[in-house]
C-alpha cells in the first residue's frame, strides 16, 4: 500500500523545508516518485508555487484547511494524483493551525496509509506551547516520529533536556529525531525512522473547527512587479528582505510571516517572530525585468484589513525608492478571526 506522510506541526516550524528535503531525497537516493499536496491557510499560497519552481510535483489547496473546511478537497485531490501519477509516496503538508487526526482519517479513507511527523520548533516550542497548547498537543500527540527541528538554533543542552522532557508528556510513545532542515543534520535518522510501524488510529477527537480556533487573521496576495530596468537574483533577494523586514517592524503578533519572489526560480523569504531576522531559502539567478510576489502574512492581533494595509503602503513607498511598478494579480478577500 502507498503511504502518505502528513508533515503536521505549528506555522513556521519547518514542514515546508522538510519536506522540501525528504521528495529530494525519495527522489534522488532511492529513485522513487513522491508528489506533495501542499494546504495554505489564505488564498493565495506560498509553499506550492516555491515547491514547483524547485522543480517538486507539488498540488496546492489554498483557502482553507484540509482538517476541517477542505477534508473533501483533500480527498479528491489525493484521489486524482493516485490515479494519474500513481506516487510511492504522497506527502502532505496540512496548514500550521491543523490537526492531523483527522486528516490521517481521510488519507485511510481513500485507500493509503498514514504516518504523521510532528515537527517542533526547538526556538519557539515552549513560547508557543503557553500560548496554543491545545494546537500544538494535538499536532504532536498523534505523531509516530516528532522531529524537533531548528536545531541549529539551540545551542544549550539544558534547554533542550527541558524541551523533550515536555514533548515526552505531550506524547510519550513518539520517536523522537533532532533535525536542521537548514544544515540536514539528523536527517539521515528521520529517514531510518519512515520505516516505523504505524499507529493504529486513536479516539477521534471532538471535531474543531481549526481556522476559527486558531484566532489568527492573514492577508494573501499575489502581485506582478515590473522593472524599469533589468535586475540581478540578487537585487531581488535584497528587495524581499528589505520589504520583509519594514513589514515585520509594523506587526503585532507574527506567527509566520512568508513572501515568495519567483521568475525563472524562486526565493522564499520568512520570519516566525519580530526579533527575528528574515531567512531566505531558495535560488533565483540570472537577470530580471519582472517577477511575481505571493505574500501570506499571519499575524494573531492584526486584522486582515490592518495587515493588507501595512503591506500595500510598505509595497509602495519600496515602489517608489527602488524604482518599479506593480499591479495585483490576486487579493485575498477577507479571513478575518476576530
Ligand atoms: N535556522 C533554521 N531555520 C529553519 C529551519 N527549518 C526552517 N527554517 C526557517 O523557518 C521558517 C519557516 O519554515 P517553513 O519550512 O516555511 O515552515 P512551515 O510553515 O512549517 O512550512 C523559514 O523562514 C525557514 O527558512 C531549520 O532547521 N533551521
Ligand atoms: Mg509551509
Amino acid at each position: 500500500m502507498q503511504r502518505a506522510i502528513i508533515m503536521s506541526g505549528f506555522l513556521g516550524s519547518g514542514k515546508t523545508s522538510l519536506i522540501l528535503r525528504l521528495g529530494k531525497y525519495f527522489a534522488e537516493n532511492l529513485g522513487k516518485k513522491a508528489v506533495i499536496i501542499v494546504n495554505e491557510i489564505g488564498e493565495i499560497g506560498v509553499d506550492g508555487d516555491f515547491l514547483k519552481k524547485l522543480g517538486m510535483n507539488s498540488y496546492e489547496i489554498t483557502e482553507g484547511c484540509i482538517c476541517c473546511t477542505l477534508r473533501r478537497d483533500l480527498e479528491s485531490t489525493i484521489s486524482d494524483v493516485l490515479s494519474s501519477i500513481n506516487p510511492d509516496f504522497v506527502l502532505i503538508e496540512p496548514t500550521g493551525i491543523a490537526f492531523p487526526s483527522v486528516i490521517r482519517k481521510t488519507v485511510r479513507k481513500v485507500g493509503m496509509d498514514a504516518l504523521v511527523i510532528g515537527v517542533a520548533d526547538a526556538k519557539r516550542f515552549v513560547k508557543l506551547y503557553s500560548e496554543s497548547r491545545e494546537f500544538l498537543e494535538r499536532q504532536l500527540r498523534e505523531a509516530e516520529i516528532i522531529a524537533v527541528n531548528k536545531i541549529d538554533t539551540v545551542s544549550s543542552k539544558a534547554e533542550l533536556n527541558l524541551l523533550v522532557e515536555l514533548i515526552k508528556q505531550i506524547s510519550p510513545n513518539s520517536e523522537i529525531v533532532f533535525t536542521s532542515a537548514k544544515t540536514g543534520e539528523g536527517f539521515d535518522s528521520l529517514v531510518k525512522l519512515l520505516e516505523l510501524p504505524l499507529r493504529i488510529e486513536g479516539k477521534i477527537e471532538e471535531f474543531l473547527d481549526s481556522t476559527a480556533e486558531s484566532g489568527a487573521s492573514w492577508y494573501s496576495a499575489k502581485v506582478l512587479i515590473k522593472f524599469k530596468k533589468p535586475v540581478a537574483g540578487v537585487e531581488l533577494k535584497r528587495l524581499g528582505v528589505e520589504m520583509l523586514d519594514k513589514i515585520k517592524v509594523r506587526a503585532r503578533k507574527i506567527q509566520h510571516y512568508k513572501m515568495l519572489i519567483s521568475a525563472d526560480g524562486a526565493l522564499k523569504f520568512g520570519v516566525t517572530g519580530k526579533d527575528e531576522s528574515v531567512s531566505v531559502d531558495g535560488e533565483l539567478a540570472g537577470w530580471f525585468v519582472q517577477s511575481k510576489l505571493n505574500v501570506l502574512l499571519i499575524d494573531k492581533e492584526l486584522s486582515t484589513e490592518q495587515i493588507r494595509r501595512i503591506f500595500e503602503e510598505e509595497l509602495m513607498k519600496l515602489a517608489e525608492d527602488l524604482g518599479f511598478n506593480f499591479e495585483f494579480i490576486e487579493h485575498e478577500h477577507g479571513a478575518d478571526n476576530e
